[in-house]
């Protein structure tokens, strides 16, 4: 999973990234076209997993990972000016989900271009910036889909082109009354014409309002669009970093002090998997304890095939149990005697929180 980190200038990006990669990550940082990135890989934190592997004690465990993408150079007025250069345009487009970290700490050494502390203007800013970027990069497309029309092609190809040029126009109108892409129905065949793209308003967006450390100072949340692809989080980007760099006994006590009950990391990747319609699954063997991360109404032949091909090529049946109950059971041996462990078939839908074994051969 892929999320990049993106906001007005000095919006606390990277304090943010630094409170979700903490000490733990190894940061990497490049620069493309003038651009400054930086990415980090990180585990996913899920007590379930931690629990399985305490008592399987496995030789590894293997928790699913994220990779964040600190990305500068995002500003008002780019749209405007012919949209995102090629460079920043290809670094947000290559994730499947957003972080837009939105301005509310107050701070009088750090100044706000605007003048003023504002999260809902601030957030209608970055909306309005995907969404005239979504438009520029359609408008390039639609002009080239109409020349090519003037030029004739083969029946197929005109066909092709047609439909192509039908969709476009159709989501163009979408963004010209405002809306974003990620919920304008779509056919599988259309969301196939589109992958190619990486349209910024299709992608799930979690808006993450950056507070400062005194409650007193919180401002209200600003409203998002009514979608399930989109969720806001508020998060002391900087209590959280400084959290994130600590030693474990001396967080737990700062934790305590700020009344907070669960870490930056752990609600952000929550909020990730339900915004982009993640579960995860687990497999348990002696050598390894793993999380799995799917798409919700996947299946186990899905599941089977994410954890190896093979598995989806011989598969017979999958064993599935809830994690907690195989814990009460003990083992899969046991779960199997006791008639917990359910036999299903490929068409099974995984659901969260599952270990699943797959049956196979080849
Ligand atoms: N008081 C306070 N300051 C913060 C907070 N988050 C960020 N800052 C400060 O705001 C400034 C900008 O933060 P950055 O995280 O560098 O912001 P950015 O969005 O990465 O900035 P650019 O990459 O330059 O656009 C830094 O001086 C931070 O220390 C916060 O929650 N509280
Ligand atoms: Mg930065």
């Amino acid at each position: 999973m892929q999320i990049g980190i993106i906001g007005l200038p000095q919006s606390g990006k990277t304090t943010i990234f630094r409170a979700l990669t903490g000490g733990r990550a190894e940061h990497l940082t490049f620069a493309a076209g003038g651009l400054q990135v930086q990415t980090a890989v990180v585990d996913v934190p899920d007590e379930r997993l931690d629990a399985l592997s305490r008592h399987f004690q496995p030789r590894r465990t293997v928790h699913a990972q994220v990779q964040y993408h600190d990305i500068g150079g995002l500003e008002r007025g780019l749209g405007e000016a012919g949209g995102l250069s090629g460079p920043l345009l290809n670094q947000i487009a290559q994730n499947d989900a957003l972080l837009v970290v939105i301005r509310a700490f107050p701070s009088a050494v750090i100044p706000h271009q605007e003048g003023s502390i504002d999260p809902a203007r601030d957030l209608a800013t970055i909306q309005d910036e995907l969404m005239l970027s979504d438009m520029a990069v359609m408008e390039k497309r639609l002009q080239r889909l109409r020349e090519r029309a003037s030029k004739g092609g083969t029946p197929a190809e005109r066909e092709a082109n047609a439909r192509e040029t039908a969709l476009l126009e159709r989501l163009w109108d979408a963004l010209e009354s405002g809306r974003p892409l990620r919920d304008e129905p779509l056919s599988p065949d259309e969301e196939r014409m589109l992958r190619g793209y990486g349209f910024l308003t299709q992608k799930p967006m979690l808006v993450v309002v950056n507070q400062g450390d005194d409650p007193a100072d919180d401002l209200p949340l600003p409203e998002i669009p009514d979608s399930p692809r989109v969720a806001v989080l508020p998060l002391r980007g900087q209590l959280e970093m400084e959290l994130a760099q600590m030693e474990p006994e001396e967080a737990a006590e700062f934790l305590a002090e700020f009344d907070i009950k669960e870490l930056g990391l752990q609600r952000v990747v929550r909020a990730s998997y339900e915004i982009l319609g993640l579960i995860s699954f687990f497999t348990i063997g002696e050598d390894e304890v793993r999380a799995w991360t799917l798409r919700s109404g996947q299946t186990a032949l899905d599941a089977a095939a994410t954890i190896h091909t093979d598995l989806a090529r011989g598969f017979i049946r999958a064993e599935v149990i809830e994690y907690d109950r195989l814990l009460e059971a003990g083992s899969l041996a046991e779960a199997r005697h006791r008639g917990w462990l359910r036999l299903e078939g490929k068409g099974y839908i995984v659901q969260d929180g599952e270990v699943v074994h797959i049956r196979f051969h080849v």
